[in-house]
């Protein structure tokens, strides 16, 4: 979608510092971090929100959950462990619309990041 963030990020129209890309799945730092370690994971195809995802977007979710993992001992979390959120529409604090996961540590992590 040409008026998404994240797909202008896919279509390298917007600057990022990937971590990961393949066919299906980019990874990426945000842009404003709020831990050490703050990267979104996203899959390539455009899926707007968690709610809006379908049983054939299980097998990408997923591959993002187990990208996650391995990303995360990458970055050296495994030991004292990390967090996987997602932020699903205005009450669940989502800011843009295309699915993402966002992987952060580095720090012991409040409640709420
Ligand atoms: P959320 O609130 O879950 O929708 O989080 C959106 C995140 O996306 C937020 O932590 C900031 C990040 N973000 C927004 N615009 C950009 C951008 O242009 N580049 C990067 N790298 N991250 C972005």
């Amino acid at each position: 979608m040409s008026d998404c963030i994240f797909c202008r990020i896919i279509n390298q129209e917007i600057p990022s510092k990937i971590v990961y890309e393949d066919d299906e799945i980019l990874a990426f730092e945000d842009v404003n971090p709020l831990a050490p370690i703050h990267i979104l994971l996203i899959p390539k195809k455009h899926i707007a929100t968690m709610d809006d995802v379908t049983e054939e977007d299980s097998a990408v979710l997923g591959r993002i959950l187990l990208k996650a993992k391995e990303i995360a001992a990458e970055k050296g979390l495994n030991e004292n462990g990390y967090r996987i959120v997602n932020n699903c529409k205005a009450h669940g604090g989502q800011e843009v619309f295309h699915i993402h996961f966002h992987l952060l540590g580095g720090e012991k992590l409040g409640l709420f990041v």
